[in-house]
């Protein structure tokens, strides 16, 4: 694993200089915080209603990682995160384990949260599938002196009803970055159009609203002209379906950009079997895994993405110092997630992981997840 980070820290830095898609802005470092929601709101430390002591120092602390849906290979990349830690720590000092629901829609994870609280974890790392649907059952647990902490992605307007936020990376950067990603690979010209995973999903929403403003802000863009934004709801199936409707209903379409694992790696299959690399460019956020056919046989020139597996390895160091009492989740505190080193927590309670980063033909052999 430390092999893989220093080969990853290493291809990122020759990347940044040579790819042609590199994200706009520096990488931010870990200690710097988005301005994810729209309205400043106070930290979720500050508006927290008492809790009852978490009962961490009883046992080991006991960690529920819930993901948007099972059976998501990017998902399982965190827990493989998560399991690194563990085995780290020891399991007489932390237990992670990962429970969810088969599909992502906005209220599927509910009945989970509440059976992880029921069965005594400290802790509930989820990646949320609603920016608000969740809101009573986080209050329930917190007066529980559960600790919630959304990971993958935060819940925009909804800050206060969680005690802290992980972000794979700065999510104010993913939209422009996506943009001139594909920009890159159509001579900034024609129409394009979003598969995205499900109309709720916090994070997929973000990203399209950067996208959006990238657009319309930005001449460099002015060409590009967005046709259509259709949903694959994380689904490999429907995601296939989706691509291929896009591709009846625009003739002229140029690119498509699938900010989802599952959504790019689906689009990247049709347009292989259809043979329409030439006329139609997919990028997105995908996992090397699963992009790699796509980039060797010319399907897919670049696409982006970051570490999972150190979110989730990051996610279970701070869950550990959280429910423990060592970090307090509020802006300015800092904690160690080992070879990760030190954290500093940012503003609305929200940790940054790492930079991202644009995989293609020149990488792509160097990771394993
Ligand atoms: C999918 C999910 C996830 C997103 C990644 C990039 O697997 O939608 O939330 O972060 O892709």
């Amino acid at each position: 694993m430390k092999k893989l980070c220093m080969v990853f820290a290493l291809v990122f830095a020759i990347a940044m200089v040579i790819a042609g898609c590199a994200p706009q802005a520096p990488a931010p470092a870990a200690s710097e915080a988005p301005s994810q929601s729209a309205a400043a709101s106070p930290s979720a430390a500050e508006t927290t209603p008492a809790a009852e002591p978490s009962k961490a120092a009883e046992g080991p602390v006991k960690v529920m990682f819930i993901p948007k849906n099972q059976g998501n290979p990017y998902f399982e990349a965190l827990v493989q995160g998560f399991e690194e830690a563990e085995k780290e720590v020891g399991s007489d000092k932390l237990v992670c384990d990962t429970t969810g629901p088969a599909t992502a829609e906005a209220t599927s994870q509910i009945e989970f949260v509440e059976a992880a609280v029921q069965n005594g974890y400290n802790v509930i790392c989820i990646a949320a599938n609603s920016n608000d649907a969740l809101n009573p059952t986080f209050d329930d647990a917190r007066a529980k002196g559960v600790k919630i902490v959304v990971i993958n992605g935060d819940i925009p307007g909804s800050e206060t009803h969680r005690d802290a936020s992980i972000l794979p990376t700065d999510f104010n950067t993913v939209g422009a970055a996506q943009i001139e990603c594909l920009g890159a690979t159509i001579n900034y010209e024609g129409e394009i159009a979003i598969l995205s995973a499900t109309t709720d999903a916090p994070d997929q929403n973000f990203w399209i609203e950067g996208m959006k403003k990238t657009l319309a802000d930005d001449a460099k863009y002015a060409k590009m002209k967005l046709v259509d934004t259709v949903y694959g709801d994380d689904q490999p199936e429907k995601s296939s379906t989706e691509m291929e409707a896009l591709i009846t209903k625009h003739p002229d379409l140029r690119g498509v950009i699938a900010p989802t694992t599952v959504g790019v790696a689906a689009a990247s299959k049709i347009v292989q079997t259809k043979k329409l690399a030439e006329k139609i460019s997919v990028i997105g956020l995908g996992l090397p895994s699963q992009m790699k056919e796509f980039i060797k046989d010319g399907t897919v020139k670049q696409f982006q993405l970051w570490n999972p597996v150190d979110e989730g390895y990051l996610g279970a160091y701070f869950s550990m110092a959280l429910a423990k009492g060592e970090v307090e989740a509020k802006e300015g505190a800092t904690f160690k997630a080992g070879r990760l080193n030190e954290f500093t927590i940012g503003k609305d309670a929200v940790i940054i992981t790492g930079p991202p980063f644009t995989f293609d033909g020149s990488n792509i052999d160097n990771f394993s997840f």
